[in-house]
């Protein structure tokens, strides 16, 4: 079962070529065979501990990024929510993709070994382009020539073969023009896994530490800050409209057809906000949910958590997509829930999808 980008629709050519299709192209996951739950998810979890008081003040970078310290610590990865229960609190999802979510199961325990540095925020536009100017790195949607994806309010998606949610990909669209206003200020878009991977390791270079991905466990163990409920701040999918840019009611005045699926207020934002708009989480994390899709490290396995090692787990070996977590200021509120995965080829770039940086403790490895 293919999975939607974030509000997109399924043509049939994406149920048949799910790699060879890009940027707006999610996937094909078939639901994995049922798995015994680990013995020790039995056992009680250790709460993840609050930010210390001694930890000091947030790290800023050499491009003025600020890094917050989160306190190694134990979680619970995953969902076990039955289809029946989503289908229940979220009564406009199409009931074939609920079957898609079986890979957030087994819920198990997941043990973050070392404190690491995650960034309060986004990446910015206006950091990757230091980066950029900087480092002389040309980012993959120019280097290629193919461009990125991009609003155009006139563009017509079934008057396209691929059926593409936004038009591309396009050369005038790129990391510099989404076809939406982005200030500095807003979370860089249309970026290639490898454009974020160039970016931390330059940085890494710059500083002499270790700067890359969270890993998609660092993610949802940072994102959901010690809580258990499907979005940090709880349950109930109205709570996104104050603490999230999703899908709302001002997006859905350009998406008509899908405003049933928006919540029933306005977050304030109908595309990208401006990075820091909505409060931070317990562990002072800033959009982890929202806003834009952040990449991860990992490759992304389908029946991953099954088999995952309790300690650090850094996903598969190897792999053909790579991980993306939060949702993003076009996702309905189903797929903006904290154990929501996702995945692209690392080339695919979108309006969509952007990330944040880790940097670990210590010299650089
Ligand atoms: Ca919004
Ligand atoms: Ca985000």
């Amino acid at each position: 079962m293919p999975k939607p980008f974030s509000s997109r629709p399924l043509p049939a050519l994406r149920r048949a070529l799910p790699l060879l299709l890009a940027a707006a192209l999610a996937g094909c996951a078939t639901p994995p065979p049922s798995a015994p739950v680990s013995p020790s998810a039995a056992r009680p979890v250790q709460p993840a501990p609050a930010p210390r008081a001694d930890a000091g003040a947030p790290f800023t970078d050499t491009l003025g990024m600020r890094f917050v310290r989160v306190p190694a610590g134990e979680f619970m990865m995953g969902s076990a929510e039955s289809p029946q229960a989503l289908a229940k609190a979220f009564p406009h999802a199409e009931r074939r993709r609920l079957a898609d979510l079986a890979d957030e199961k087994p819920v198990h325990r997941v043990r973050i070994t070392r404190d690491f540095w995650l960034g309060a925020h986004e990446v910015t536009v206006g950091q990757f382009r230091q980066f950029v100017q900087a480092s002389g790195y040309v980012p993959e949607s120019v280097r290629d020539g193919t461009g990125g994806y991009g609003f155009n309010p006139r563009y017509d998606p079934s008057r396209t073969e691929r059926g593409d949610l936004f038009e591309g990909r396009d050369p005038r669209y790129s990391w510099q023009n989404p076809g939406f206003a982005q200030t500095d200020e807003h979370p860089v878009v249309n970026v290639t896994w490898n454009d974020a991977v160039a970016m931390a390791r330059w940085l890494s270079e710059r500083e002499g530490v270790t700067y890359r991905l969270p890993t998609e466990a660092e993610w949802e163990y940072a994102a959901r800050a010690g809580s258990r409920t499907r979005y940090p701040a709880g349950d109930d999918p109205q709570v996104l409209l104050r603490t999230a840019n999703t899908f709302d009611r001002e997006t859905a005045l350009r998406w008509p057809r899908w405003r049933a699926q928006a919540g029933a207020g306005s977050d304030g934002h109908a595309f990208t906000a401006p990075v820091g708009s909505h409060a931070p989480n317990a562990f002072g994390l800033y959009d982890m949910i929202g806003n834009v899709w952040e990449w991860c490290a990992d490759w992304y396995g389908e029946n991953y958590y099954a088999r995952s090692p309790t300690d650090d787990p850094a996903g598969p070996a190897s792999g053909k997509v790579r991980v993306r977590r939060g949702g993003s200021w076009h996702t309905w509120p189903l797929y903006a829930r904290v154990a929501f995965r996702n995945w692209n080829t690392p080339e695919t770039r979108y309006v969509l999808l952007g990330f944040r940086l880790l940097r670990e403790q210590g010299p650089k490895r």
